[in-house]
C-alpha cells in the first residue's frame, strides 16, 4: 500500500496510525504542502490528502481509510465495533470537522512567521529531496497562499480555541465517569481521531513525524500548549499517543529522501 501525505497533516496522521493499528506494510509518498497536489492528480483522487492506494483501490479521506483498513482487522482490535458504531462517528466526525479544523487553523498561525528553516525542518521531514531544496525559495509565497487558503486570522483563532476548548471540556467530561476510553473499555476510531486532532496542541513524541519540542515552539503559542497538555482531555490524548500509538518501520517511496522521520 502507499500512502499519499502531507507528513506534518494530522489528518495524514490519522491514516498512519490506523496502518501501524492494521499492522500494514506500507510506503509513506510524502510531499510538501503544494508539492502534494502533482502526486494526488496523478490517481485523480480528489482534493485532499490522505490517500491510500492499495492495488486498483483508491481511498480518499483518512475516515474512510480508517473504515478500509477496518474490515481486515479482528472483532478485538476493531476501530468501529458494530455495536458502537454510530456513536463513534458521530466523535469522529466532530473531531475531524470541527477540533481539527481549528487546530490546524492555529498551528499555521503561530508557524507562519516562523522562520523558514525552522518550518521547513519539521514540515519536509520524509519528502523527496528536491521539495527540500526549492521549498525555502517558494516560502514567502507558500506563506501567503496558506494564510488565506485556512483563512489565518488572530480573529479566526481567538474563536477556533474556544471550539479546541470545548471540544476539549466535553471528552473531559465524557471521561469523568472513569472509562479508559471514549466509548467505554475499547480504543475506537473516536479515540484515535480525538487524539490526533488535537496532537498540534499537545506535541506528542510519539507522532509519526518528529515534531517541534515545547522549547521549539513560538512564544506566543506555548502558554496554550502548556494549557492544553495539563487538560485532563490533553492528558488522555497524550496517553494515548503513548499507550496505542504502535509504530511500524515504513518506507518511504522517495529513494532521495533526506531528514525523514524519526519520532524518538
Ligand atoms: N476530511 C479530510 C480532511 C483532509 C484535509 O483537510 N487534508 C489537508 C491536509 S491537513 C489537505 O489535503 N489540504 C490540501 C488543500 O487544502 O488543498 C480527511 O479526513 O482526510
Amino acid at each position: 500500500m502507499r500512502l499519499i501525505t502531507i507528513p506534518m497533516s494530522h489528518y495524514c496522521e490519522k491514516a498512519r496510525w490506523a496502518l501501524d493499528h492494521a499492522d500494514v506494510d506500507y510506503v509513506e509518498d510524502a510531499h510538501l504542502q503544494v508539492f502534494h497536489y502533482r502526486a494526488r492528480r496523478a490517481i485523480k483522487a480528489g482534493d485532499f490528502v490522505p490517500v491510500l492506494v492499495d492495488g486498483a483501490n483508491v481511498v480518499a479521506d483518512s475516515t474512510a481509510i480508517l473504515k478500509f483498513l477496518d474490515a481486515r482487522l479482528s472483532e478485538r482490535r476493531k476501530l468501529y465495533p458494530a455495536a458502537l458504531r454510530a456513536e463513534i462517528e458521530s466523535l469522529e466526525d466532530d473531531f475531524d470537522e470541527n477540533l481539527g479544523v481549528e487546530t490546524r487553523r492555529w498551528v499555521y498561525y503561530h508557524w507562519i512567521t516562523q522562520p523558514a528553516r525552522e518550518v521547513l525542518d519539521i514540515a519536509t521531514q520524509g519528502t523527496p529531496r528536491w521539495q527540500q531544496r526549492v521549498a525555502p525559495l517558494l516560502f514567502p509565497m507558500l506563506r501567503i497562499f496558506l494564510r488565506r487558503h485556512l483563512q489565518v486570522s488572530s480573529d479566526a483563532v481567538a474563536q477556533g480555541l474556544q471550539v479546541v476548548t470545548e471540544s476539549f471540556d466535553r471528552v473531559a467530561e465524557r471521561l469523568s465517569d472513569g472509562r479508559p476510553f471514549l466509548c467505554g473499555d475499547q480504543f475506537t476510531a473516536a479515540d484515535l481521531s480525538f487524539a490526533c486532532m488535537a496532537a498540534p496542541v499537545l506535541l506528542p513524541r510519539q507522532y509519526g513525524i518528529r515534531l517541534p519540542t515545547l522549547e521549539q515552539t513560538p512564544l506566543a503559542a506555548r502558554a496554550d500548549v502548556e494549557r492544553f497538555c495539563a487538560h485532563p482531555a490533553g492528558q488522555f490524548g497524550l496517553r494515548l499517543f503513548r499507550e496505542q500509538r504502535l509504530r511500524r518501520v515504513t518506507g518511504s517511496t522517495h529513494a532521495d529522501t533526506a531528514g525523514s522521520a524519526s519520532a524518538g
